[in-house]
């Protein structure tokens, strides 16, 4: 059955150029965007978004740098599309990611690691009502 997520492409990335080259990774990888908006986030938005990770210590660094320039956020659709992202994404560390991973090619460190990807259906359905509360 189809399957939504949300993913976002990170400061780095979108400064980097990589936009239309992660865009792209994703159309020929067989999801269908049903949802793309670049924005500004402002640091509410992000710390809603992150809130499970406030108490990790490196959680003001990480809101501060989703705030740092323009990204770009995706709503995607593909069977399995959870696990299907996460999988193209790669671990979260770039230098552990596998080769051919988004992380792997356009990941600079474990925090500017160019694309985010909901973990669970509890959580993407969570983010895509924050960022794409017109998608019903
Ligand atoms: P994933 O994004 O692959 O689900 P998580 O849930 O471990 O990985 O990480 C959540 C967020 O925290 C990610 N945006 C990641 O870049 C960031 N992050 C994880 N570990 C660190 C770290 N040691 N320093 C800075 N940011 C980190």
């Amino acid at each position: 059955m189809a399957q939504r997520t949300f993913a976002m492409i990170k400061p780095d990335a979108v400064a980097a150029g990589d936009t239309g080259k992660i865009i792209d990774i994703i159309e020929k990888n067989g999801f269908t965007i049903v949802g793309m908006r670049k924005a500004n986030l402002s640091k509410n938005q992000v710390e809603t978004f992150y809130a499970v990770h406030n108490q990790r210590p490196f959680f003001g660094e990480m809101v501060n740098f989703i705030i740092s320039g323009p990204v770009v956020l995706l709503a995607l659709e593909k069977e399995n599309a959870i696990q299907a992202w996460r999988d193209l994404m790669g671990a979260t560390d770039p230098s552990k990611a596998a080769e051919g991973t988004i992380r792997k090619q356009f990941g600079k460190s474990i925090g500017n690691n160019a694309t985010h990807g909901s973990d669970a259906p509890e959580t993407a359905q969570q983010e895509l009502a924050l960022f794409f509360p017109e998608l019903k």
